[in-house]
């Protein structure tokens, strides 16, 4: 069949604009695109990834949850508050820091790397008799809530460091000593309000008398 020469023209015009309408609608495969999959199909792959990665983010989230939840906060959850916060203090050649419920640290005050002393394991009752100055900063005599702190990083030719953390009630967080007790075994005693509420609803089984 002879068309003229402009007939042909339109009609091949309007069956490319035909064609891009169908692949645009999903309805043909467009040939020229990766894969040669249909807008529709790429389209559902993408939402099922984003679904998929909102998924695994939730995953996660849940087992951070999860791993807070089997965490030991002391009794009825007093310490959770005190998550994350840190306090320091100076001794000798080092700054010495405890984040509660993470992680103590030993900070060369020259400068250089800072060494873990332990991350935070468990709670434990520990029986301390020892003074309190004037200033009411001291552990005192009694039962006390301690904090152990295991496998810090490793000490040539000893343990993996470690530090047990002993808290006495104070009206702020406050690192009062620090004891290396052998090599790479740290004591410290620290003031916290966190004890002072613990003890108060007796949760600790210590008499109130000895505060
Ligand atoms: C560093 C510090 C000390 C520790 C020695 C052990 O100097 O962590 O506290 O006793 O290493 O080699």
């Amino acid at each position: 069949m002879y068309l003229p020469q402009l007939a042909r023209e339109w009609i091949d015009q309007k069956l490319r604009e035909l064609r891009v309408t169908l692949i645009e609608n999903g309805i043909l495969a467009d040939l020229k695109a990766e894969g040669s999959e249909s807008s529709a199909v790429s389209d559902a792959r993408n939402r099922l990834k984003s679904a998929q990665d909102d998924l695994n983010n939730d995953r996660n989230s849940v087992n951070t949850h999860r791993e807070d939840l089997d965490k030991d906060y002391g009794p009825d959850d007093v310490f959770r508050a005190l998550k994350g916060q840190c306090i320091s203090t100076d001794s000798g050649e080092y700054t010495y820091e405890v984040c509660f419920m993470e992680r103590t640290t030993q900070k060369p005050k020259k400068g250089g790397g800072n060494t873990n002393m332990g991350n935070y394991v468990r709670m434990e009752r520990i029986i301390v008799d020892e003074d309190v100055s004037s200033d009411g900063k001291g552990l005192g005599s009694g039962e006390r809530i301690a904090m152990k702190h295991e496998n810090g990083q490793h000490c040539w030719n000893g343990p993996n460091r470690s530090t047990t953390v002993i808290l006495a009630c104070a009206e702020k967080g406050e690192i009062w000593k620090i004891f290396e007790e052998e090599k790479c075994v740290y004591r410290m005693e620290v003031g916290t309000p966190a004890v002072c509420e613990a003890l108060k609803d007796s949760k600790l089984g210590v008499a109130r008398d000895e505060l």
